[in-house]
């Protein structure tokens, strides 16, 4: 496996960064998680659109152009030969002396690692999550904004922490009033009365990729979709759930809080929105280019 750091590509054993890098120093930088299938990148300028943003908000400049981040997301997996890959590009603040002033890194550090992801077993996609409410409330968007996709991601691991004792392999976080807001990596979806309804990222949710995608299947298969607020009464009261992400794609949610959902098996909703997302992901993408012999 050989991993880009800046613009060099290292074996995994001698990829390193500094201990004075601030990405580890204070969790200062930003990251995406992205999907290559068959040779072709999904979403990819969805994902540096995003990855800009969260600079943007933190104030981190992007040592390379949208284009050249690209073209170096591009080279990672044709260096490694990779047709389906899990892609984790991160940017931190870089090197700098103690103290947490970003001013005092000159420059970003820019990694991308191209390796292989599974959340969830298989049979989850056929028989659905079970999950747990927990205690952990997601980060107020007036503190550290969850549509920041930071390398602080505590809040989250926190919420894990409590699902991994719950024996759940996810965990609904709430906003600090009691609203749905996500999981702690992916967004939840419910199906009530025939619509699709996801919590707005205000509530604190980050705006995902894999969220907008359904957005766009359920368009084409006319299926109403759209942003509401709504509370754990919801999700119990719903016929179906699922969660989208990255990493975990369309996957349904069949209990929660140990009560089922709808008749406690995946529904006819997620089950469409599931196969058609499959499709779009063989089909669509940026292509990663030849290999080169050898
Ligand atoms: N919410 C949070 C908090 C996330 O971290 C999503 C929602 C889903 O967004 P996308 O754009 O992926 O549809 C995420 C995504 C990892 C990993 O390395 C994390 C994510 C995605 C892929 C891998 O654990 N988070």
């Amino acid at each position: 496996m050989k991993i880009y750091i800046d613009g060099k590509f290292y074996e995994k054993e001698n990829a390193k960064i500094s201990v004075f890098d601030h990405g580890l120093l204070y969790g200062d930088g930003v990251f995406e998680g992205i999907r290559a299938y068959n040779g072709r990148v999904f979403r990819l300028d969805e994902h540096l659109r995003r990855l800009q943003a969260s600079a943007r908000a933190i104030t981190l400049t992007l040592p390379l152009s949208q284009e050249e981040m690209k073209e170096a997301v591009l080279k990672t997996l044709r260096v490694n030969k990779m047709k389906d890959a899990y892609i984790r590009l991160v940017v931190t603040r870089g090197e700098g002396d103690l103290g947490l002033d970003p001013r005092k890194c000159p420059k970003a550090c820019v990694i991308i690692i191209a390796g292989k992801i599974a959340l969830y077993p298989e049979e989850s996609y056929t028989k659905g999550l079970d999950l747990v409410t927990v205690a952990t409330k997601r980060n107020i968007p007036e503190a550290l904004n969850p549509a920041i996709k930071s390398l602080n991601y505590l809040n989250n691991i926190m919420a894990k922490i409590e699902a991994n004792r719950a024996n759940t392999p996810e965990a609904i976080m709430l906003s600090k009033d009691g609203y749905v807001a996500e999981c702690t990596g992916d967004n939840i979806f419910i199906v009530k009365n025939q619509t699709l309804l996801t919590p707005p990222c205000w509530v604190g949710a980050l705006d995902g990729i894999t969220r907008a995608v359904v957005f766009e299947i359920a368009h084409k298969l006319k299926v109403s979709a759209r942003e509401g607020i709504f509370t754990p009464y919801d999700i119990y009261t719903s016929s179906e759930a699922f969660l989208t992400g990255t990493a975990a794609e369309v996957i349904p949610v069949t209990r929660l809080d140990n009560r089922p959902i709808g008749d406690g098996r995946p529904g006819p909703i997620t089950k469409r929105l599931i196969s058609e997302f499959r499709k779009l992901t063989l089909r669509e993408g940026t292509p990663i280019g030849a290999f080169r012999k050898g």
